[in-house]
């Protein structure tokens, strides 16, 4: 079923409120079904919402690339979401638990798209675009309940993006199997390889294009792409946070 513009609004406001508030909202699941292109209608909605606040687009973000994210959230397919500069954080930098509902953490790989993107060029070609890549995290905070949220809800919020830290940016390199490890503080919480994102974090990239295409995301010139988790998400906690990507290196930042 598709939105009105009523209700694209309407659900807009009610997760920009749940975001600005740190009190989180029921998802529509469980009512009725609604359409995927309604559910980007909401998330664009939202997103200029942050806009007339003075945010500025700064890139994207994939959602649900590897087999631990989906079988972490029962969702099984890719999903795209938009980032801004209020959710950037310096590597080594603080990040306050203080305006987050019940904020996870991710180890990712971040790309670095060196031109405008035409949306009409073949989704393959988005690679030729990319010049460089580097370690990241995500902090991901959904505005639903328990994180409990259908496939619609979760692209209307934005993918959960909530904030992301993004290491040393160094040339492109085969991502297929690197070794990702993340600590918090002096433990370690999760392990795995860039070869968990889809096979190839590159993959990602061309299901974001055609993503983008259809629901018209525009990609620019100096956006970051954060291409999905590479392991399940873990709650955040105060001290360190920390990934590893093998050869990549290391981000890190300090959460209080
Ligand atoms: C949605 C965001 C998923 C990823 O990397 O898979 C995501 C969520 O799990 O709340 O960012």
């Amino acid at each position: 079923m598709s939105l009105t513009d009523g209700e694209v609004e309407r659900l807009a406001h009610e997760l920009d409120d749940a975001q600005t508030s740190t009190r989180a909202v029921t998802g529509r699941s469980g009512g009725e079904d609604w359409d995927v292109a309604s559910a980007y209608r909401v998330q664009r909605a939202l997103v200029s919402r942050r806009r007339s606040r003075g945010e500025r687009p700064i890139g994207l973000k994939l959602g649900f690339t590897s087999r631990a994210k989906m079988r972490q959230m029962g969702v099984h397919e890719v999903i795209v979401g938009q980032l801004t500069d209020a959710m950037d954080v310096p590597d080594g930098g603080e990040l306050g638990l203080g305006g987050l509902i019940h904020p996870r953490v991710e180890p990712e790989v971040a790309f670095r798209i060196a031109r405008d993107v035409d949306p009409d060029e073949p989704s393959a070609s988005l690679a030729t675009a990319v010049d460089a890549v580097a370690p990241a995290l995500e902090i991901i905070d959904s505005r639903y309940r328990d994180f409990r949220f259908s496939y619609a809800d979760v692209i209307a919020d934005n993918t959960s993006a909530a904030a992301f830290v993004v290491g040393p940016w160094s040339a492109v390199r085969p991502l297929d199997n690197l070794a990702v490890r993340m600590d918090l503080g002096s433990r370690t919480v999760a392990v795995g390889s860039t070869g968990a994102i889809l096979g190839d974090p590159l993959r990602g990239l061309r299901l974001l294009a055609g993503i983008a295409r259809r629901h018209s995301i525009p990609l620019r010139a100096g956006d970051v792409v954060l291409a999905g988790a590479a392991t399940a998400a873990v709650p955040l906690t105060e001290g360190f946070a920390t990934a590893q990507v093998s050869t990549l290196g290391r981000v890190s930042v300090r959460v209080a």
